[in-house]
C-alpha cells in the first residue's frame, strides 16, 4: 500500500510544476536536442554551468541541478540506453535510470516528479517496452518506499507515448 499517485499525462516537462522533473540527457550533460534541449532553454545558461561542474554522466546513473528558471526546484539528470535491438542490457539500463533517479528524488526531498518518457526519442527505445519498464521500476520503487512521494508523472509529448503510458499504468492495476 502507498499514497502516490503515478499518472501519465500529456504536455511539455518544462512547464509542469512538480518539484523535480527528470531530463532524458547524454552523457557529457551539456545539453542536446528533445527534451535536453527544452530543458536547458527553459531552466536558462545558469543550468549549463552547474552541469559542467558535474562530470558527465554513465548510461543508468543519474545527476541532480536546481531547477533555474523552471518551477521545478530540482532537475534529475538521467542518461538512458541506445536502442541496439533489445540484447545489449537495456532494459536494465532503462530500469536503472528510473530507480536512480528516484534514488535522487529521495535523497532532495522532492514528493512530486515528473519524468519523461526516457530513451524514446533520439535513442530509439521501442515506446510500449519503455513505458512497461517505467510504469513497472516506479510502482516497485513506490512500494519500497511508501510514503516519500504524492505524486509521480509521465509526462508524454504526444498521444503515442500517452496510450503506451496508460497501458503500461493499466497492466499494474
Ligand atoms: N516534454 C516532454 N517530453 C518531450 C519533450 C518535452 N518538452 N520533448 C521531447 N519529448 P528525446 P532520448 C519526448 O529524444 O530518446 C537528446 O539530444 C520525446 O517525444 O528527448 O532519451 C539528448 O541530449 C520522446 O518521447 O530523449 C540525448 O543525446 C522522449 O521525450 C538524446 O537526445 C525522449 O526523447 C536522448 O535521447
Amino acid at each position: 500500500m502507498c499514497d502516490t499517485f503515478l499518472e501519465a499525462v500529456k504536455g511539455n516537462i518544462v512547464t509542469m510544476e512538480f518539484d523535480a522533473i527528470v531530463n532524458a540527457a547524454n552523457s557529457s550533460l551539456l545539453g542536446g536536442g528533445g527534451v535536453d534541449g527544452a530543458i536547458h532553454r527553459a531552466a536558462g545558461p545558469e543550468l549549463v554551468h552547474e552541469c559542467r561542474l558535474l562530470g558527465g554522466c554513465k548510461t543508468g546513473q543519474a545527476k541532480v541541478t536546481k531547477g533555474y528558471n523552471l518551477k521545478a526546484e530540482w532537475i534529475i539528470h538521467t542518461v538512458g540506453p541506445v536502442w541496439r535491438g533489445g540484447e545489449k542490457g537495456e532494459s536494465s539500463q532503462l530500469t536503472q535510470c528510473y530507480e536512480n533517479s528516484l534514488c535522487c528524488a529521495l535523497e532532495k526531498k522532492a514528493c512530486s516528479v515528473a519524468f519523461p518518457a526516457i530513451s524514446t526519442g533520439r535513442f530509439g527505445y521501442p515506446l510500449e517496452k519503455a513505458a512497461k519498464t517505467a510504469a513497472h521500476t516506479t510502482a516497485e520503487f513506490v512500494w519500497r518506499n511508501p510514503s516519500q512521494f504524492s505524486r509521480i508523472a509521465f509526462v508524454c509529448f504526444d498521444e503515442a507515448a500517452n496510450s503506451a503510458f496508460d497501458c503500461a499504468l493499466e497492466e499494474l492495476a
